[in-house]
């Protein structure tokens, strides 16, 4: 009986844990999603792998999608914070079909903040997309470094059943 007990006190707190929505120590939060800021200087696609190694049973790990004003706004404003610049990758390319942008995490792009004049395909060269003054985005060479920001979504029960 005694490790009837146990077990059920050990299922009760992973339940706690779990439905209060968990993002790893070293994430930020927002709306539901874990958001990890890198800074060291890194090639886009080396991004998405480091992002992609974060990745768990749970949810997969991708460079951040950006679905919003605000959701840009909070990845501005941390990246500002953390690293005291806005130039860090951002999920968005063009590497498959030039000019068709496409989110490396597969969902829906209904959302872009490029600046006047962009995206440009500068020199025939540029697929991938980074934050460049402020909000504003640019396409890019991926061979460029830059720091970078990784998304996931914190464990999907809590995310639809927390109120
Ligand atoms: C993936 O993560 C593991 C464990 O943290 C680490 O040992 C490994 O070097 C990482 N691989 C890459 C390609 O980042
Ligand atoms: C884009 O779609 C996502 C997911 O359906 C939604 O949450 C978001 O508000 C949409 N953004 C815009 C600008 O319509
Ligand atoms: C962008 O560059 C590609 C080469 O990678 C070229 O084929 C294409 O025509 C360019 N598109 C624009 C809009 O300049
Ligand atoms: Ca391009
Ligand atoms: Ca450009």
């Amino acid at each position: 009986m005694v490790c009837v007990k146990y077990f059920l006190f050990l299922v009760v707190s992973l339940f706690i844990v779990l439905a209060s929505g968990v993002c790893p120590k070293d994430s930020l939060s927002y709306n539901g999603d874990c958001y990890l800021f890198i800074s060291e200087n890194t090639k886009f696609f080396e991004a998405e792998a480091f992002c992609n190694n974060k990745s768990d049973e749970l949810s997969s790990s991708h460079l951040v999608s950006i679905k919003d004003r605000d959701e840009l706004e909070f990845v501005s404003a941390a990246s500002l914070q953390l690293f005291g610049a806005t130039k860090v990758w951002i999920g968005l390319n063009d590497e498959n079909i030039e000019g068709q942008f496409e989110w490396t995490d597969g969902s829906i792009f209904n959302y872009s903040h490029f600046a006047d004049g962009e995206p440009n395909n500068h020199s025939h060269r540029e697929h991938c997309v980074h934050i460049y003054a402020e909000t504003t985005w640019n396409d890019a060479s991926c061979n460029g470094k830059k720091p970078f920001v990784c998304k996931r979504a914190q464990w999907e029960w809590a995310h639809e059943c927390a109120p």
